[in-house]
């Protein structure tokens, strides 16, 4: 199907500035057949960033994907996720991104963590990625799914691929971390690729 036959609800911008999301989001979302354009929230760099005031993964998605789709126009698709660990009670979650305090610091929010965790012995270092993802149109209709990724945290970060925590985050059944994997075995086990394959039904019935 060439573009120009596309109607205008075949756009669907992704709600995030966050580089590493995106590229996930394009790939799984292509792979998972969608036709529209999927378009970043860079390309409308006047609309200011929405204040995560939610407390769960996916009231946050929600607030990102709600607050794109009205400013726009168009149908918008957010995630909210971060790393929940076991014997922190669930700690960062949805703090992950800012945990040292700085938004978006990958590096400090993982050294913190690191440090935080230096005497828990590998029996006690399960932890697990979640992400929420949300589809929102602009006349308010929305969906939202979740999905998860178990596994342990290292003590020291391995592997350059993906984003955020991946260095430490060895998925169950794996030998190697996250950032170990190549980009196709993230996505066919991540969170965010859970999350989204689920999510893509309600985007084929919503949007055609
Ligand atoms: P947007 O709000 O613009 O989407 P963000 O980075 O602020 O970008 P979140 O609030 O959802 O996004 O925070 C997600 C954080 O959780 C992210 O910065 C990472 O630290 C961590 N995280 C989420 N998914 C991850 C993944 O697949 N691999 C590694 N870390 C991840």
């Amino acid at each position: 199907m060439g573009p120009g036959i596309l109607g205008p609800m075949t756009r669907l911008i992704l709600a995030t500035r966050n580089t590493g999301k995106i590229t996930e989001l394009r790939s799984i979302l292509t792979d998972a057949g969608l036709p529209h354009e999927l378009v970043g929230a860079d390309a409308y760099p006047d609309i200011p960033d929405v204040r995560e005031t939610g407390v769960t993964f996916a009231e946050n998605a929600l607030l990102k994907a709600h607050a794109l789709a009205r400013a726009t126009g168009l149908p918008a698709v957010a995630d909210d996720s971060g790393l929940c660990v076991d014997v922190l009670n669930g700690a960062p979650g949805i703090f992950s991104a800012r945990w040292s305090g700085t938004h978006g610091d990958d590096k400090a929010n993982l050294d913190l963590l690191l440090a935080q965790l230096a005497d828990i012995e590998p029996p006690h270092r399960a932890a697990h990625f979640a992400c929420a993802a949300a589809l929102a149109l602009p006349d308010g209709t929305e969906r939202v799914v979740e999905g998860h990724l178990k596994g342990t945290l290292r003590h020291t970060p391995s592997g350059t691929g993906g984003f955020g925590y991946d260095p430490i985050l060895q998925p169950e059944g794996e030998t190697r971390t996250c950032a170990e994997l190549t980009a196709a075995e993230k996505n066919a086990i991540s969170h965010r690729g859970k999350a989204f394959r689920a999510l893509v039904p309600a985007v084929r019935d919503l949007l055609g």
